[in-house]
């Protein structure tokens, strides 16, 4: 295809049956501030490379889909941050068209993926029910990806800004097996605990590989909720998280954000009000994301 752009690194580690963990860039340009965004991209890659797998950082580049950047091209959405598009399904085609460059989100990262042949991403949290969904209809496309893309999301739960217990509904609805590593209980990004219990506690990488193995095999199309918590050491205290959400949701409300915009102003919202508390622990728990999401690539 003439849309996608696959870095040869990657290329030969598909071929050779290499691991791979592919990687979303909405979280460089739209999650994070500079210079933090661009040195947890790399950080993030090295780690993947320490346990052995090839990083796949995705995004949308002069009208290409691009699978693997180079360092200059993470640095370039990173510097740009947002004034880069954030690209979920439905923006790809304009982005391609008009060779545009734009940041992938959870759903575009997992079709870039599947159209690489990568089965297993890492980020830090999945899009999903947003509270108030019942008026607003505002529910991530990420789910939907979910519902339909085979690529497994290594991610620290669903962030707290959402309506945890309808994002769970959809998920069952729609066939998503959501897993907790080495936990019962459902993280909430920030926190270890949310109060919702996962589908299934998975103690190691292999048994979770051998899960997708049998998804996929059975023709069970669709992604996979893998849910790893935050390490113990950079969960944040559940009062001030609680606290600073319903405050980030209330400036919300007030300044009438809607649509894709929705998402980056409350993570923005949440930093400023956690006086960068929320960034450390982000950053620490993407890093332990990319490395389960490499022990499970092992075994893929
Ligand atoms: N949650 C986070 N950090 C992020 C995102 C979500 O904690 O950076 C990003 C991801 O790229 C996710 C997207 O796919 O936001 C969801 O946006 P929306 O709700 O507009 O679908
Ligand atoms: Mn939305």
């Amino acid at each position: 295809m003439n849309y996608i752009d696959i870095k040869p690194e990657v290329v030969e580690a598909l071929q050779n049956k290499q691991p791979v963990v592919a990687l979303e860039s909405t979280i460089i340009s739209h999650g994070m501030p500079y210079p933090k965004n661009m040195e947890t991209a790399l950080q993030v890659e090295a780690v993947i490379r320490e346990e052995g797998a090839v990083p796949a950082t995705i995004a949308l580049i002069d009208g290409k889909i691009k699978v693997g950047l180079h360092q200059n091209e993470i640095q370039y959405l990173a510097k740009k941050g947002r004034e880069v598009i954030k690209t979920s399904r439905r923006d790809i085609p304009y982005v391609l068209s008009h060779k545009l460059t734009g940041a992938t989100t959870v759903a575009a990262t997992m079709i870039a993926a599947e159209l690489a042949g990568i089965k297993i991403f890492a980020t830090g949290g999945i899009g999903g029910v947003h509270r108030g969904a019942s008026e607003t209809f505002d529910i991530s496309a990420d789910l939907q990806e979910l519902a339909k893309t085979n690529v497994a999301v290594v991610c620290a739960g669903i962030k707290s800004i959402l309506d945890l217990g309808l994002t769970l509904e959809y998920l069952e609805t729609m066939g998503v097996p959501v897993l907790g590593y080495q936990t019962d209980e459902l993280p909430a990004f920030y926190t270890r605990k949310s109060g919702f219990k996962v589908d299934y506690k998975m103690k190691s990488p292999q048994e979770i590989a051998e899960l997708l193995q049998v998804k996929w095999a059975t023709g069970l199309n669709g992604g996979v909720v893998i849910a790893n918590p935050v390490p113990e050491a950079h969960a944040l205290d559940e009062q001030i998280m609680k606290k600073a959400i319903e405050q980030a949701l209330a400036a919300q409300q007030k300044a009438g954000i809607k649509g894709k915009d929705s998402t980056p102003f409350l993570l923005a919202k949440v930093k400023e009000l956690t006086s960068g508390q929320s960034l450390v622990s982000n950053i620490e728990l993407v890093l332990n994301n990319a490395r389960l999401a490499a022990r499970i690539a092992r075994f893929c």
